[in-house]
């Protein structure tokens, strides 16, 4: 059976919502980040990164970030339509995956929640976390001017929305104000029963009744 390795309210939330969606069986291994799980010896021989999330397949071989396992699932299940056919659209969804991948997460929640990573002076810590809320006042804009008009990053549910949902819910978290259609995107996943279920196998379920 796969072995998810996750962290609760982390960007593995997002593909915790890929494999509920196709139906998956797998079995789910907890990281404690805070406790520094994800360095342990035995998480490291997993994945040597140290980072979560990873996806260890059948054959035993391990994903270990969340673009390939995405396209990894939706590519093995190519009739859930979790990627577009069409090769243009297909690349509008990679592009905007990455985006809040590597820009909304990488490069503005990082300096948010992990701020001594880019300063190592207290002194500058201040700064980074206003660089960061920069980078996502500019980053959702993007993404919000591609949501424009439609509910989806595609004509449908892809990949694209489920890293852009943990972005969002991240936003939301923290009381970073997510602009309209965003904010849209954002309510819209979480009326989903499947995103909901997600939400409170993860502990959020308090959440859902606010
Ligand atoms: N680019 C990686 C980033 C993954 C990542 O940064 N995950 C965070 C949790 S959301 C993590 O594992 N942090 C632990 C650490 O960096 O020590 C991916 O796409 O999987």
């Amino acid at each position: 059976m796969m072995k998810f390795y996750m962290t609760p309210g982390s960007c593995s939330t997002g593909i915790h919502i890929l494999l509920e969606e196709l139906g998956l069986i797998f079995e789910v291994h907890p990281v404690n980040l805070l406790a520094g799980d994800q360095l342990s010896e035995a998480y490291l021989a997993i994945n040597p990164k140290g980072t979560i999330p990873t996806l260890v397949l059948d054959d035993g071989s391990a994903l270990t970030d969340f673009l390939s396992i995405a396209w990894w699932l939706a590519r093995s299940h190519p009739e859930k339509g979790l990627l577009p056919q069409c090769p243009d659209a297909e690349a509008g969804v990679l592009e905007m995956m990455s985006y809040a991948v590597h820009t909304l997460h990488g490069e503005g929640f990082a300096r948010i929640f992990v701020t001594e990573r880019f300063a190592l002076r207290e002194s500058d810590h201040e700064a980074v976390r206003q660089q960061g809320m920069e980078i996502l006042d500019r980053g959702f804009a993007i993404v919000d001017r591609q949501l424009a008009g439609r509910d989806f990053i595609a004509d449908s549910f892809t990949i694209a929305d489920a890293a852009l949902f943990y972005v969002e819910f991240w936003a939301d978290r923290i009381e970073v104000p997510l602009p309209e259609n965003c904010c849209a995107h954002y309510h819209w996943m979480l009326k989903s029963s499947i995103v909901r279920q997600v939400l409170m196998e993860e502990g959020y379920g308090r959440m859902l009744m606010s």
